[in-house]
């Protein structure tokens, strides 16, 4: 056993570029998938589907509307002319690593360009050397619910394999451009979301396919994605020896409501079913039970010459993952359920629940460490991990959100466990929105996530000032401690 975490253990946060940037149409950048989320204050929060619904004329009537007042993706929270300022406070609180991504669309406008947009890159440069100032180490997501809008409308998203050639452009010009600040890379942010989000995810418009072909396409555009993974993956090692590259996966980890053995498989379908995507981008190949599923239903994904040897040879260094909190998973269907994350589960009677409903599990943050480190003998990185919720500014600009400490609290005394007593290797820990932002399943900035206040409301008024929450301080001290001070 150890006593502690690691000397060097890469304390940070992280953010999305379409979460926080703003900035749409500055800089040359081209609309992202993002920029057609359009803020529904009339539905409810654990609706997902609704609030993630896009249609055919939803995408038209966006491209139609340039404003920013109903599409809270558009403006973020001003990171864009704000950078500075934030990655100074993320300096202050100590932070070693800051997850970023790289907007696609502001690097490849259209998508399909041959040569990218410098004033995009030049945005990043930007970032990179504030960055370095901080000795703060960025950490780049290459694809973050961000694709450009043009793919879609032109290719049919990631359902096209000219996708993929894009992709691999785009990585290319990133690792050419970053590869000597940037050590760590991550492919697809939550990869699994593809089923849950398939217009954020792969820019699928369902509504132009036939409905009961609509799991063959996401298929295909999965497996497009998995290969551009594998390629991407190559890439980096090629060009830049001394980096890691990972995947990314939203831990939905369910456990059986009872001991009744019908509801222990159904747990064990529901979180292998969650898991195949790293399983293809760790062991290099389809779990068998995904082929016999797609046998079943007679799904038939294009698989070209030489995909599956790229799948196999070039497998990712590390496991990323994000983890807001569990599931329970029972066959009674007449029992409560819960929602979080866009995922849905039995809601478990022994958790506690957030103000949007997420069920808080710090112990499942320690059983999906090790279920996952077991799994796949790799190093983990945990990219996401916060609790969205009403923070107030008073009216002496302090924030109390001792609730927000208290959730880290727990959660990093579980994950300590899993490092100095379970044996799991940890690379890193990155809260998820280290600064209010806007969220991704409801375009709420209301759903407030940071250790820093930003004083905008969900309809983008507000002087977008920042303010240090408590738990600012708070993350300060657990940094400065290297986990050891969590009181
Ligand atoms: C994950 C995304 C993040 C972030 C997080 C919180 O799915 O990778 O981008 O948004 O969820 O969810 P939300 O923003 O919907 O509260």
């Amino acid at each position: 056993m150890i006593n502690g975490f690691p000397e060097g253990f890469l304390w940070g946060g992280a953010l999305a570029a379409n979460q926080c940037e703003g900035g749409y149409a500055e800089g040359g950048k081209g609309m992202s998938v993002a920029d057609v989320a359009y803020y529904k204050p009339d539905v409810d929060v654990t609706n997902f589907k609704k609030h993630n619904e896009v249609t055919s004329q939803s995408i038209q009537a966006a491209i139609a509307d340039q404003g920013v007042e109903n599409y809270p993706k558009r403006r973020g929270i001003d990171f864009y002319h704000h950078y500075k300022e934030d990655i100074e406070l993320f300096g202050e609180m100590g932070f070693k690593v800051l997850r970023i991504s790289i907007a696609w669309s502001r690097i490849f406008p259209n998508g399909d360009e041959i040569e990218p947009n410098e004033e995009g890159l030049r945005f990043y440069d930007n970032v990179m050397e504030e960055l370095a100032k901080q000795k703060i180490q960025p950490l780049v997501t290459l694809s973050h619910y961000e694709m450009p809008l043009g793919l879609v409308e032109k290719y049919g998203g990631w359902y096209s394999r000219e996708v993929i050639i894009c992709f691999v452009r785009f990585a290319r010009v990133l690792f050419e451009r970053y590869g000597r600040q940037v050590k760590y890379w991550l492919t697809f942010n939550e990869i699994d979301s593809i089923f849950r989000h398939p217009f954020t995810t792969a820019g699928i418009v369902m509504d132009r396919y036939p409905q009961e072909k609509i799991r063959e396409v996401i298929y295909q555009a999965l497996h497009h994605q998995l290969v551009a993974s594998s390629m991407v993956t190559k890439l980096c090692h090629e060009l830049i020896p001394d980096a890691k590259i990972g995947c990314m996966l939203t831990k939905l980890t369910y456990y059986p409501y009872s001991c009744n053995p019908e509801e222990v498989l159904l747990a064990q379908y529901k979180n292998r079913k969650n898991s195949f995507y790293t399983d293809v981008q760790v062991f290099g190949e389809y779990p068998r039970f995904i082929l016999q599923e797609w046998q079943h239903e007679k799904i038939t994904v294009q698989i070209e010459e030489g995909d599956l040897t790229l799948l196999k040879k070039h497998t990712v260094d590390f496991v990323s993952f994000s983890y807001y909190m569990s599931f329970a998973a029972s066959t009674d269907t007449t029992k409560e359920a819960t929602a979080g994350n866009t995922a849905t589960g039995t809601k478990n009677p022994y958790l506690e629940a957030s103000d949007w409903g997420w069920q808080i599990d710090p112990e499942g943050l320690r059983y999906s460490l090790i279920e996952l480190y077991d799994r796949y003998r790799l190093p983990l990185f945990i990219v996401e991990n916060g609790l969205g919720a009403k923070d107030v500014l008073n009216a002496d600009g302090t924030v109390e959100d001792d609730y927000r400490i208290e959730y880290f609290r727990r959660h990093i005394e579980e994950m300590k466990k899993a490092v100095c007593e379970d044996g799991v290797e940890l690379l890193g820990y990155t809260s998820w929105g280290p600064i209010d932002l806007i969220s991704a399943s409801t375009s709420q900035i209301s759903k407030r996530y940071g250790f820093i206040y930003v004083d905008c409301d969900d309809f983008g008024k507000g002087s977008f000032q920042r303010y240090r929450k408590n738990s600012f301080y708070w993350y300060q001290k657990v940094i400065a401690s290297n986990g050891e001070d969590l009181a």
